[in-house]
């Protein structure tokens, strides 16, 4: 290891010379054990890994705790904290400004799948270059605990309210609408998203991951689906799972092809099948078809459900310049007289 000047060990750095330190971001003020810290922490790992220079990122994202969290990670990157589910517009304006940066929009299932609905729907219809996150705990955090678009049906809240209305599963959605890679993961599962966000920065196309992000303030609740007792009482292989204490980061690893029982530290657990290994990810009608199968048995896929590198993106279908729009040229941008009479005849 090479040292400083003074001969303390020069820190570590990736492969464009920069220490991790250069990808972290502010002091969280989210609650402690709260998922969304750790997917941002597994944002840090995976940009820093994958040597992205922090100035191409641009972090977008709406309203809520989920989209608080860019302002804690990559503090030399753009940033851009926008109206309650309306983010998807501000990164679609921000990518064909400009289609050299690496959009990384954060969001929630409130703030995407509730008030933004028809904002996300239409940036999945148009494959638009962006790692799209869900950070989904079922419900709204920053408001206390309502529940949101995701939330499972017949879960209840704390005060007794029943959710008698289906979940909307988002990856379903987005892979019907034509994201270009679709995949869920959960904020405990350290390695899986870790592997699948390294592969979301090399994609180029709508990347739509929901990452189930326990809210362990207003989820642990007798009659949530997310509970530890509602699992208890579901799920037969409780006994094989250590119990993990709040506050506590987990990290659960396994193989592909293997159905596991999860314990968060909030007390509520997930059952986690993993898709086997012969799944063909590239089979759009097998991957809604598989979702909706797991819905069934009440069960949580993860993995990577589709991914389609050949897919045009919106940034193709416009025939968009490389050169940023801010630094083009008037001479460019400026039609000349010739094309202004050609409009004017056009029109009368
Ligand atoms: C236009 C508008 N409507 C409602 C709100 C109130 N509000 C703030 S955050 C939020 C929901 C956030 O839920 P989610 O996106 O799931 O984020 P979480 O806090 O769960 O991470 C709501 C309804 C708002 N800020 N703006
Ligand atoms: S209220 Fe829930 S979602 Fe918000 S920071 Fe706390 S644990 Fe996270
Ligand atoms: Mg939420």
């Amino acid at each position: 290891m090479s040292s400083t000047p003074t001969g303390t060990p020069a820190p570590k750095t990736n492969r464009i010379g920069l220490p991790v330190l250069e990808y972290k971001g502010g002091k969280t003020t989210l609650c402690a054990g709260c998922g969304h810290n750790a997917i941002s922490e597994r944002i840090v790992d995976s940009m820093y890994e994958m040597g992205v220079r922090p100035e191409r990122v641009i972090k977008l994202s709406g309203i809520g705790c989920s989209s608080k969290s860019p302002a804690y990670f990559m503090n030399r990157s753009h940033s851009f904290n926008s109206v309650h589910g309306r983010m998807p517009s501000v990164a679609t304006g921000a990518i064909l400004g400009n289609r050299n940066l690496l959009g990384l929009g954060v969001s929630g299932d409130g703030d995407s799948a509730s008030i933004g609905i028809g904002q996300f729907v239409h940036l999945m219809r148009r494959n638009l270059p962006i790692i799209y996150i869900i950070e989904d705990n079922g419900v709204y955090g920053l408001t206390k605990g309502q529940f949101s678009a995701t939330a499972d049906l017949g879960s209840k809240l704390k005060t007794g309210v029943i959710n008698d209305l289906p979940p909307i599963d988002t990856c379903a959605l987005a892979i019907d609408l034509g994201a270009s890679m679709v995949g869920r993961s959960f904020s405990g599962d350290k390695k899986q998203l870790h592997t699948m966000l390294k592969a979301a920065i090399a994609h180029n196309g709508t990347v739509m991951l929901d990452v189930v992000s326990p809210c362990v303030t207003f989820n642990d609740h007798e009659g949530s689906t997310k509970s530890y007792k509602y699992m208890k009482d579901h799920e037969e292989p409780l006994q094989d799972i250590n119990f993990v204490p709040v506050f506590d980061d987990i990290a659960i690893e396994y193989d592909p092809g293997t159905t596991v029982e999860v314990t968060m530290h909030d007390g509520s657990r997930l059952r986690l099948r993993k898709l086997e290994e012969d799944y063909d990810p590239t089979d759009r009608i097998e991957a809604v078809k598989r979702l909706m199968e797991a819905h069934d048995r009440n069960e949580v896929l993860t993995g990577i459900f589709y991914i389609n590198t050949k897919a045009p993106t919106f940034l193709d279908m416009l025939n968009m310049t490389d050169q940023p729009l801010a630094t083009l040229p008037e001479s460019v941008v400026r039609p000349g007289r010739e094309v202004l009479q050609q409009v004017m005849e056009e029109l009368g």
